[in-house]
Order: structure tokens, then C-alpha cells, then sequence
């Protein structure tokens, strides 16, 4: 009798988890009718709303519990879930970013499909929405892009300016919390929990905010998923691009990723995804079914972390020191380069670039990485590990550079790039060496360049390598 009872409380228990479910995951996703945005609009909001579930307007932010639109400022741009103010995990991403950030330096360009890529032979970087409507993705080969799209607008990458709007959208990112994990120029994750008492504001509403102040006050803008830890927060970002604000709640997670592909979970990538597949395992309800113990001896540890993420538990907290693991740069040719002295020129171009953006962003690298694709696509890197960190160019130049002396034996390269790795930050970096006695007064020459720099643009002083002509096809 008493087994009959438990058994009617979960079954009255699960289907009300169901229903709730199937009910929250109406408010995943925001109504955007932005003009400017080619964003596909998502369904109507169902008509009969019950009145409890907490909810704002991410235009006037203010309160919305019952209607579809705000009642204030008539936006539809509504955000509503039933956990909505107790979530604190985020994840942010900045929509189509080294295009945004061209639209934003050249308005005429707004309505235009735009493609950020490299030259003849290179690849597209990312494109605008517009583009997107074209069919055009990142990674896809330019000419193929330009099939396409012909009449998109093609801009070759401004590395400086991209890193620059990462730093300031990061910056506005870290005055909400101190815990902010950047993961690429465009993204990080923020561990907003407890701060609603020094904003007093729930993390939802002061990410609404946040996302006002990155429109404009950097000029692009980002998309938000909002969760309860780190996986569900991350795919949650992506589901409602551009302008996007998603919210799943782990208890509702089961059952909205049940149906998906596996490759929907956050480190399967091409491989694992055919090694999956070749076993059977196609969606994530699949992997939900199958034991931990077998996916442990079928794929080792990755196995554990599959039998977690398919049913939405991530352990993992958001740290800020684990973040960015290296600075690097690189270039494609628009013609094999065998030859040392014309490498050697385009090392130190990139050597510069990384650098600027290391010194931006206070960091310094202990190991110094080359990386070279042969003509027929194999890829060699080179490392070697200083006894101290570095951020300038100088140091991280004649570091490459015996690197590069024994790679060029004729071989031809389609690629050349360079970085640094071990990252920490630049307070204890290049503090002079007994090995080298010159480094020092080169430092500081360095350095000195750098204000020259600040003060009169980037290209005000060449340094000897550096002074080449430049060559339109190449980066
Ligand atoms: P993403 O955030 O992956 O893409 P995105 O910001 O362009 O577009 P989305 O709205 O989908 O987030 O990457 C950030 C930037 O990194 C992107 O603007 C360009 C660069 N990038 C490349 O250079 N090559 C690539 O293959 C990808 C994916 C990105
Ligand atoms: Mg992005
Ligand atoms: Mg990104």
C-alpha cells in the first residue's frame, strides 16, 4: 500500500517536473524585433501566461510578470523564467564580432552583408548576420564565400582594434564581478553569485544592464546565457543570437537536451563526434541512457564527463586565472615563402602584434611558441621556455627566432605565426637577465617606442624588420 503511494507521488511529482519544463522552455528565448538584426524571429509567447513568473524588459528593464510586451515601453524584448532571478552563471559572446566592430567604425557598411577574412587564399574569419542569411561561416574558404555572397563586403582583420573592443567589453564585464573567465577575444563566463547585494539587482537584471552599457558604450553587441553552471550557460549564449538572452535552469536541462545531437555538448568536437556515432550514440538522450561505467571503459574519462554534461551537470567553476592560455598571431601568404630573411620579416610583424596585445592586457608569457604549415598543410611548432616571462617584442623575436633558422631548410610555408604561452601577469615580466646584459637597455627602448606609439599611432615608428613593403595579399 505504501509502495503504491510513493509510487502515484513520483509519477505526480515527475509529470509536474514535465509540464514545468515544457513551460519554462517557452521563455528560453526573447522576441527581438530589432530592425537592424536579421535575427529569425522565434514563436509567439503562448496568451495564456500565469501571472508568477518572474520577468523584465531588457530594453527598459523594467518589471514584467504577466504580458508578453513590456507594459512600459511596449518592447517585446521580454525576458521571463521561473528561476530567472536565481541563476548566476553567465556566459556572454559578442554576436559576429570583428564585423561588429567594423559596422561600428563605418556606419555606411550597417545594412551590408560584411565578410572579415584573409586574402586569395585565405578563409573567412566571421561574417555579419546578413551575410550569414548568404550562407557565409566562418572558416569557409573565401572564394566559396564569395560564391556565395558576391556582393558582400570583404574587410581584411584589424587584430588591434578587435582586441581592443574585447578588452573594454571584458572591462565592463569585471566591474560586475571579479570572477570573469575570458575564453576567446569575444567571451567569458561570469560567476555573478552574491553580488545581488552590492547591485542590488538579481545577476539577470544587472546582466541586462551590462549588455546596454557593451552597446554603448563599445558599440557591438553580445548574446547572454544564464544558467546554473558553466556548460548549460555556454550553449545557452548561442541559442538565441544575435542580441540573445537565454535562461535554462539545470533541472530542466534532461529533458532539453535529450533530443539534440551530441555534438551539441561543449568539447565534442568532428572526432569524438564520429567516434560516437560509429558506436551509435547519436543524441544526447542517448548518452543520458547509458551507464556511467560503461561510458567510463568505453572512452576513459571523457566518458565521466559525457555521462555528467548529457544531463546538464558541470562542476566546474568559473576562475578568472585559468583563463586566456596563450597570445599568439599568425599570418597565411598569399605565395609559399621558402626563404629566411622574407620569414624572418613576417615573425617580426607578428611578433609586434602579439606583443601590443600582450601589453594591453597586462599579461606575459614564459614560453615562446612558432608554429609554420608546410605548402602541403603539416603543421610544425616550436617551442622554447625563457627564465622569465616576456611581453616584448624584442625578446620574443630572438626567441623565435633560432626556432625559425633550423625550419627554414628550404621547405616551403603557406603560414607562419607566433606567441606565447604559460601566461602570468606582466608585473614580474623581463626584469633584466645577467645572460644578457644588453636586454635591459633594449627593455627600455622598447618601452620607449611603445609611449612614441601611444602618442602618435601604431605605425608612426618601424623597426628595422618591420620595414617592409607591405604586400596586399598578406596579412
Ligand atoms: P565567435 O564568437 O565564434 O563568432 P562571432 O562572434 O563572429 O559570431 P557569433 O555571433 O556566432 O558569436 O568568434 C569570435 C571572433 O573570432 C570572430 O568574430 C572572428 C574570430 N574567429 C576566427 O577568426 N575564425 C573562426 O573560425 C572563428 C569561429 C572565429
Ligand atoms: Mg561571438
Ligand atoms: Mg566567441
Amino acid at each position: 500500500m505504501l509502495d503504491k503511494a510513493k509510487s502515484l507521488i513520483l509519477r505526480l511529482c515527475s509529470s509536474i517536473r514535465t509540464l514545468l519544463t515544457k513551460h519554462n522552455a517557452c521563455h528560453l528565448r526573447v522576441h527581438d524585433l530589432d530592425s537592424t538584426t536579421v535575427k529569425r524571429q522565434t514563436e509567439p509567447m503562448p496568451s495564456a501566461e500565469p501571472d508568477h513568473i518572474p520577468g523584465f524588459c531588457r530594453d527598459c528593464l523594467c518589471e514584467v510578470t504577466e504580458a508578453a510586451r513590456c507594459p512600459s515601453c511596449h518592447s517585446p524584448r521580454v525576458i521571463r523564467h521561473g528561476r530567472l532571478h536565481d541563476l548566476s552563471i553567465a556566459h556572454l559572446d559578442c554576436d559576429a564580432f570583428y564585423a561588429a566592430v567594423e559596422k561600428r567604425d563605418n556606419p555606411d557598411l550597417k545594412d551590408q552583408p560584411v565578410i572579415i577574412g584573409g586574402g586569395r587564399r585565405g578563409v573567412v574569419s566571421t561574417a555579419c548576420y546578413i551575410a550569414r542569411i548568404h550562407g557565409v561561416g566562418s572558416a569557409m574558404p573565401m572564394f566559396k564565400a564569395l560564391k556565395k555572397c558576391p556582393h558582400a563586403v570583404v574587410i581584411r582583420p584589424n587584430m588591434d582594434k578587435y582586441a581592443t573592443a574585447g578588452r573594454e567589453v571584458r572591462q565592463l564585464m569585471r566591474e560586475l564581478t571579479p570572477l570573469v573567465e575570458p575564453l576567446s577575444i569575444d567571451e567569458a563566463f561570469m560567476d555573478l553569485t552574491g553580488t545581488e547585494r552590492l547591485h542590488r539587482q538579481s545577476p539577470a537584471r544587472s546582466l541586462a544592464r551590462l549588455i546596454k552599457r557593451i552597446e554603448a558604450e563599445v558599440g557591438v553587441t553580445a548574446s547572454i546565457g544564464l544558467s546554473d553552471n558553466k556548460f548549460l550557460a555556454k550553449l545557452c549564449s548561442d541559442l538565441d543570437k544575435p542580441r540573445g538572452f537565454s535562461v535554462l535552469a539545470s533541472d530542466e536541462a534532461y529533458d532539453f537536451l535529450a533530443p539534440r545531437s551530441v555534438g551539441f555538448i561543449w568539447g565534442v568536437g568532428k572526432a569524438l563526434k564520429g567516434k560516437l556515432e560509429r558506436d551509435g550514440i547519436r543524441t544526447i538522450g542517448q548518452l543520458q541512457k547509458a551507464e556511467k561505467a560503461d561510458l567510463m571503459a568505453r572512452y576513459g574519462s571523457i566518458g565521466a564527463r559525457l555521462y555528467h554534461l548529457s544531463r546538464g551537470e558541470d562542476a566546474r567553476t568559473v576562475s578568472p586565472h585559468g583563463a586566456a592560455k596563450s597570445i599568439s598571431a599568425e599570418t597565411t601568404f598569399s605565395k609559399d615563402i621558402r626563404d629566411l630573411a622574407h620569414l624572418e620579416r613576417k615573425l617580426w610583424r607578428l611578433t609586434e602584434k602579439v606583443s601590443r596585445r600582450s601589453k594591453a592586457a597586462g599579461l606575459a608569457g614564459e614560453t615562446v611558441v612558432l608554429k609554420l604549415k608546410t605548402a602541403d598543410f603539416k603543421i610544425r611548432t616550436r617551442n622554447h621556455k625563457l627564465d622569465q616571462p616576456t611581453q616584448l617584442a624584442d625578446r620574443i623575436f630572438r626567441t623565435a627566432k633560432p626556432l625559425l633558422e633550423r625550419e627554414a631548410d628550404g621547405t616551403p610555408y603557406r603560414l607562419i605565426g607566433v606567441g606565447i604561452s604559460q601566461l602570468c601577469s606582466d608585473h614580474l615580466a623581463d626584469q633584466g637577465s645577467l645572460l644578457d646584459m644588453d636586454a635591459g637597455r633594449r627593455a627600455d627602448a622598447e618601452h620607449a617606442m611603445d609611449k612614441l606609439r601611444e602618442k602618435f599611432g601604431v605605425t608612426a615608428i618601424e623597426k628595422g624588420l618591420g620595414f617592409e613593403p607591405r604586400q596586399p595579399q598578406d596579412d
